[in-house]
């Protein structure tokens, strides 16, 4: 089925911006805190209310698409088949719930698997990134400038600390190394923000050892516009229906972090 893009472009970026002012408003109120996999894996009531807004609207006028979310108020998808709408709707819930700031809203559509539109909203910043399929990158409509190589002596790159001591996950002895040559290290617990960054070139490199389609759709359709890389932890291209670590960067850095030290993990 032919897709008018100018519309659903129209249509996502004016839900978004609707769905963060129903968040901000959101900030009076009490918040219902629940707990997923983990006691530190959260869920609010927000989470689940913007991502049935989305839902509702999208079937509503697109009845034809498909919707990945995270808190599964849409559809089952296992394929990339046709339109999907792959949804967070809030990333960064740990941030929500405990600083009111650094979490954003990250929709990814992808057209029979291919990436075609990509919007990750950080709410109270009121910065929004989107990308449209070989039209490029833009920060609050004005367009992100291609990716240049960096060498790694200056690059910043967003990790977890907890991989830098001796630890269950992975071999703290590759990142020991990484850390002490880059520049600097960030980490932001928001993956859409930290995706948004490395397309406008704030952060070289982003690191994380399991990522949901939903959090990184968004941002990977974002960072491949402006020429950068995101692929899993061996630099092989990312499944849109399963888990998987990730690892996002600017061209130079992914290829030299790649070769010389993930594929020691
Ligand atoms: P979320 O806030 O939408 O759950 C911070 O750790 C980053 O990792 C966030 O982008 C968070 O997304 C994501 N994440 C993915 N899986 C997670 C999990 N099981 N628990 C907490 N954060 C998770
Ligand atoms: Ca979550
Ligand atoms: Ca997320
Ligand atoms: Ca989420």
């Amino acid at each position: 089925m032919e897709e008018n893009w100018l519309e659903i472009d129209e249509f996502a970026k004016s839900s978004i911006k609707e769905a963060g002012q129903e968040i901000i408003d959101s900030f009076d109120e009490v918040l219902k805190i629940q707990t997923k996999s983990n006691v530190n894996d959260l869920v609010t009531n927000m989470d689940k209310q913007i991502e049935k807004l989305f839902v509702e609207k999208i079937k509503d006028l697109f009845p034809h698409h498909r919707v990945m979310g995270e808190e599964g108020f849409g559809d089952q998808v296992t394929d990339m088949e046709g339109t999907v709408w792959i949804i967070d709707p809030i990333d960064g819930t740990m941030n929500f719930v405990h600083q009111q700031r650094n979490f954003a809203i990250s929709i990814g559509v992808y057209h029979e698997g291919k990436g075609m539109l990509g919007y990750i909203y950080d709410v109270v910043s009121d910065d929004l990134y989107h990308a449209k399929k070989d039209e490029g990158a833009y920060l609050n409509g004005e367009k992100l400038s291609p990716l240049k190589d960096v060498p790694l002596e200056e690059a910043i790159l967003s990790l977890n600390a907890t991989w830098l001591v001796p630890n269950k996950k992975v071999n703290h002895e590759v990142f020991v190394p990484l850390v002490h040559r880059v520049r600097g290290t960030r980490s932001y617990g928001s993956a859409a923000i930290e995706l948004a960054y490395i397309a406008a070139g704030r952060l070289d490199g982003y690191i994380t050892m399991r990522l949901a389609p939903w959090d990184f759709a968004g941002g990977k359709v974002l960072i491949e516009e402006v020429g950068g890389v995101v692929t899993d932890l061996n630099g092989s291209e990312l499944s849109m229906v399963n888990h998987s670590p990730v690892f996002a960067g600017n061209p130079s850095v992914h290829r030299e972090v790649q070769k010389k030290y993930l594929s020691k993990l």
